[in-house]
């Protein structure tokens, strides 16, 4: 087993739009035919195997590339992340696991119950979210465990996602720590655990529900968002309230959140207990082909950072100055310093940070270049406040979970 470590610090350093037959933005309905595939216009080719998308738009989402129908998983088109920092509504990612998922939710009758462990077990409604609390704002993005699987040499089972099962939104809505507050919490509560109205079509399969340790759900900043970029959540992104887990892998953040249940001991449920594991080292890796002997529940992401307005395989200008721009993120540190390379990772060059949006969000960054003719390798690499980095080299684990190279970006210059 080979020492490497996600931490190591840098060694040098429309298509045509259809017409909706849906009330888009209305109470939360989809329309007639929900989730129907309304057309796959097109066809996008992501550079693995097997690694052919249509592109199909959904209710409420521009045309976005289709992982499956059934439920729908969305990924979006990587060349969104080059427009804006904060990615738009109709363009953010969409993942479920299970077949039953809400497609029309009446907010006058939603209501999220909260109980278990708690003195006085609550029934709220989104008027008691939006009234009766303070509510809290932030910029965090959201991740899949499995955004990029589909580059895990060896190949491994899951959804074959290229880069674009994230995205990064401002969410407001009401903290967790005062919803559980107002229940009270009783004492020797150890986790909390977070059910939404999706539900499983065949018996045998697992209800998803996921669950926080309870000084985690306490923190304040966990949140019950009704709130994305100052509109409702999309329906498919878990109107009318999801749960924010900042920092933390999309797994957490559960949506059409119905029900808090404040626990005694550690939940055992399938989705923490068998699946969304991680191995339990420092690097969460373990030698390609191989199988870790002991797991923990996977939790913050690790480094990451992109070239968003370089394609890999890009002709540019040679001998003229141009912008080379991306994003760069962290699990909650706060991104320090972005590298660039123009040389495969000879030299490193520390590019120009764009507006901080809080440490949860993406940071933009820039650097100018300016290529001689021939072939160049772009690569970026980021570290956050606490010196965590990105590997040059690919960590593998079974589940393809957290992957976070240094990133190349091959263009010509002519
Ligand atoms: N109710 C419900 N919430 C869920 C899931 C789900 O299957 N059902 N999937 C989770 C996973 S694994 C991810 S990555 C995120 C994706 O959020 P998005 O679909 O809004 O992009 O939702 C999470 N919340
Ligand atoms: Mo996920």
């Amino acid at each position: 087993m080979r020492h490497r470590s996600r931490s190591d610090s840098p060694s040098a350093p429309r298509r045509h739009f259809l017409q909706q037959a849906g009330a888009l933005g209305l109470g939360g309905m989809l329309g007639a035919a929900p989730l129907a595939a309304l057309a796959a216009d097109s066809v996008v080719n992501l550079p693995f195997g097997n690694g052919e998308r249509a592109l199909v738009k959904y209710p409420q989402k521009r045309p976005l590339l289709r992982l499956t129908a059934r439920p729908p998983q969305l990924e979006t088109p990587f060349a969104v992340f080059d427009e804006n920092i904060i990615t738009p509504n109709d363009a953010f990612f969409v993942r479920y696991h299970l077949a039953g998922i809400p497609t029309q939710i009446d907010a006058a009758k939603y209501r999220i119950a909260v109980q278990g462990k708690v003195a006085t077990p609550l029934s709220l409604s989104l008027e008691d979210l939006k009234k009766n609390f303070e509510p809290i704002e932030y910029v965090a993005v959201n991740q899949c465990s499995g955004n990029s699987r589909g580059f895990s040499e060896p190949r491994v089972p899951g959804g074959q996602l290229a880069n674009g099962a994230m995205g990064n939104a401002r969410w407001k809505g009401v903290p967790l720590k005062a919803v559980l507050e107002k229940a009270g919490v009783q004492a020797g509560a150890k986790q909390v655990s977070f059910n939404g109205l999706d539900t499983p079509v065949l018996p045998t399969t697992p209800d998803f529900v996921k669950a926080l340790d309870l000084d985690h759900a306490l923190d304040g900043e966990v949140m019950l968002a009704y709130a994305m970029n100052g509109a409702d959540l999309p329906m498919l992104n878990g109107y009318p309230v999801r749960l924010i887990v900042p920092g933390h892998y999309g797994t957490y953040w559960v949506k059409h959140l119905s029900e808090i249940m404040v626990l005694d001991e550690t939940f055992d449920g399938f989705w923490m207990k068998s699946a969304y594991r991680i191995p339990a080292n420092a690097c969460a890796c373990v030698e390609p082909g191989t199988a870790p002997t002991k797991t923990v529940p996977i939790s913050r992401f690790d480094v990451r950072s992109f070239i968003t307005n370089l394609a890999d395989g890009a002709q540019v200008k040679a001998n003229q100055p141009q912008t080379v721009r991306g994003i760069a993120f962290d699990g909650g540190y706060g991104i320090r310093e972005v590298l660039f390379s123009e040389d495969g990772g000879a030299n490193w060059r520390a590019a120009k940070l764009g507006e901080d949006l809080g440490k949860y969000s993406f940071r933009a960054w820039t650097i100018e270049t300016t290529l001689a003719p021939g072939a160049h390798a772009l690569q970026v690499r980021a570290l956050n406040r606490i010196g965590q980095s990105q590997p040059l080299v690919p960590l593998w684990n079974p589940p393809g979970y957290m992957r976070n190279v240094v990133e190349t970006t091959h263009v010509t210059a002519a």
